[in-house]
């Protein structure tokens, strides 16, 4: 896609239902929920976390957090198959021990969308971001290092892992408005992991 970016097609295939059936535990202990953004409006993607720590956005602005604001506990741990999977594409695009601490999980309906921005939260920029798409198929906006910059236009699929790093890392990226659909296995909607280590 750019430099620094690697998409792996088809990489889960082999964990699928390990992996979607640790999704729906986290979700049962970690509800979707939408938050709110330091603007003052609420998102169209509903979003929740696993590991030691989460991202969270309020009135007060961005931030990663070991405690989930809507339960007062700790985010749910990530499971073996999620960290695992994250290291083995990581790895195939050539960064060795990558060891995220948070992944967000973001949930897509018809319709939500997530504008053009970078992911500048983390503390560590020379650890990839690994991204993981499951359910309904969306368009992925992928710019430049400024906001004007122009994009262009990727398909995300089920199945599909992304891994953004080197240059790549700071670029400018969104989601467009998901087009209805059902898809077999997760339904009227699409789900987004996204691996990070912050600290
Ligand atoms: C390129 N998520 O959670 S995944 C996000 O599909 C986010 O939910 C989108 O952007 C989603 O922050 C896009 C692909 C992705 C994720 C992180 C990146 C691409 C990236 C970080 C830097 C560059
Ligand atoms: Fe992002």
């Amino acid at each position: 896609m750019a430099e620094g970016a690697v998409l792996l097609h088809g990489f889960f295939r082999d964990i699928e239902t390990e992996l979607i059936a640790d999704l729906r535990a986290i979700v049962k202990a970690a509800p979707f929920r939408h938050m709110v953004t330091p603007g003052g409006h609420m998102m169209s993607v509903a979003m929740t976390n696993c590991g030691s720590k989460g991202w969270v956005t309020d009135q007060g602005g961005y931030r990663y957090d070991a405690i989930d604001p809507d339960s007062g506990r700790p985010w749910p741990a990530m499971p073996a198959s999620f960290r695992d999977l994250a290291a083995r594409a990581a790895e195939q695009s050539g960064f060795h021990h990558f060891a995220p601490q948070a992944c967000l999980i973001n949930r897509y309906r018809p319709r939500a969308k997530m504008s053009l921005h970078q992911d500048r939260d983390e503390l560590d920029l020379g650890a990839p971001i690994v991204s993981v798409s499951l359910g309904l198929p969306a368009t992925f906006l992928f710019g430049g290092l400024a906001r004007n910059d122009k994009t262009q236009k990727f398909r995300l699929e089920h199945g599909d892992i992304a891994v953004w790093g080197g240059p790549a890392r700071l670029a400018y990226h969104g989601i467009a408005p998901l087009a209805d659909g059902e898809h077999p296995v997760m339904g009227p909607q699409r789900i987004n992991l996204t691996f990070r280590k912050v600290q």
